[in-house]
């Protein structure tokens, strides 16, 4: 019926690039079995980013479980940089050959949408931003998509399964075909207030058929104090300038002492409208930005064959650690022997001394997951507490 792949594909390895099969039918035949160590490394990010938040850690492990290999990775929403090795993979090579392209995609999709979302949230300071982009992307990964979103630092996500998935409720105001088939705003106001659970936070789209003053003004008058915001969906046709807009719907509500109405803004946003509408908007809805985030443009390369270092030119072969300063925030690529035989200068921060904690652990050990791994609202912690001390570029 749908053009996809079933998790019974992906997890026997169907989904994969013929010249990895061909690669291992040719090793085999050759008798070529190699115990080895590859790493997941971006040389550069998208968009000029600086930072990004590493996403898709589950599914890669779930990918891996029970294959007799090692995993040792960066948690998931760690924030890294480019250069910087995330996960390792070790093990008979033969093993896992043909998963690298799934494992890759797991990897660059997520992080790429957990970037963006947490790109939006640093814009949005402490105002929520909303997953509202399912509807952009294929509904096989929607739930895929709306996880990275959260993690990343959005506070909610539309899509009902996607909700099921991190153990939220899903979020959602109303739809212009909502108004549309009602008739008129106050009439599509009045009935979702009649029919909805109260629990839900009423928020009222002001821009179907009218100027957003007048449609957050019948919304107010309709609604009185059970009316928590407007929502300003408004067609790029009629966005002029748009700050404007929100600061005259913002005064005319608080004029009439409407000042606890929140304004909810949503359609073509990224962090830069963000930064710039937040002076008179409270929360965001983001779609396509978030949704269709450019991916990270990790790859998978072999850096040791039986414990001796070896690397494809452009790349630095050998095992390394990522090692983080808790006090200065100073990071730096270490070889791991160099680590394991304690030499200080390697543990060590070169700026303020202090001893630095390795980032890349073992998550996988012969093919078991070790140790439960986080829900996503620990992950979504992780991600905010790393976001506070982060700038947009
Ligand atoms: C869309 C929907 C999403 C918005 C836009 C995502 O509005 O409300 O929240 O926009 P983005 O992808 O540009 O960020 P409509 O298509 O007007 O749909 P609806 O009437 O269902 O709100």
């Amino acid at each position: 019926m749908f053009h996809i792949a079933n998790e019974n594909e992906i997890k026997k390895g169907e989904i994969t690039d013929v010249y990895f099969r061909r690669g291992v039918e040719i090793l085999k035949k050759k008798g070529v079995d190699k115990w080895v160590k590859g790493e997941v490394r971006a040389s550069v990010f998208p968009e000029g980013w600086s930072w990004a938040v590493l996403g898709g850690v589950e599914e890669a492990l779930n990918l891996l479980k029970d294959l007799s290999v090692n995993v040792v990775t960066m948690p998931e929403g760690t924030v890294f940089y480019p250069e910087e090795p995330v996960m390792v993979l070790e093990g008979k090579y033969l093993e896992f050959a043909v998963f690298e392209t799934a494992l890759l995609g797991m990897l660059c999709q997520a992080s790429g949408i957990s970037t963006k979302a947490a790109r939006c949230a640093v814009a949005a300071g402490n105002r929520q931003v909303y997953s509202f982009g399912a509807r952009r992307m294929h509904p096989a990964i929607a739930p895929m998509i709306e996880r990275a979103a959260f993690i990343g630092g959005c506070e909610g996500v539309a899509v009902v399964k996607s909700a099921e998935l991190i153990g939220e409720f899903p979020i959602g105001t109303m739809a212009h075909a909502l108004i549309i088939t009602m008739g008129s705003a106050s009439a599509a106001y009045k009935a979702f207030d009649e029919i909805i659970d109260p629990a839900i936070k009423r928020v009222a789209l002001v821009d179907t058929f009218d100027d957003e003053k007048f449609g957050a003004l019948e919304a107010a008058e309709t609604l009185k104090d059970r009316l928590f915001a407007v929502r300003l969906d408004t067609p790029s046709s009629r966005r002029g300038n748009f700050l404007k807009i929100l600061q005259e719907v913002r005064w005319e509500l608080d004029l009439r002492g409407f000042d606890f109405v929140k304004i909810f803004v949503s359609g073509g946003l990224d962090e830069e409208q963000i930064a710039e509408y937040n002076r008179f908007a409270d929360a965001y809805g983001v779609g396509t930005a978030i949704s269709n985030a450019p991916v990270i443009d990790f790859s998978f390369d072999l850096i040791e064959i039986e414990g001796k270092p070896v690397a494809k030119r452009g790349k630095m072969s050998g095992s390394k650690q990522v090692l983080k300063c808790e006090n200065c925030g100073r990071r730096k690529i270490v070889p791991l022997e160099k680590l394991k035989a304690g030499d200080p200068q390697f543990e060590r921060c070169d700026n303020c001394g202090q001893k630095m904690r390795p980032l890349l652990e073992m998550l996988l050990e012969r093919g078991k997951i070790v140790p439960k791994l986080p829900t996503a609202q620990n992950i979504r912690s992780y991600v905010i507490n790393q976001l506070e001390n982060l700038s947009l570029d």
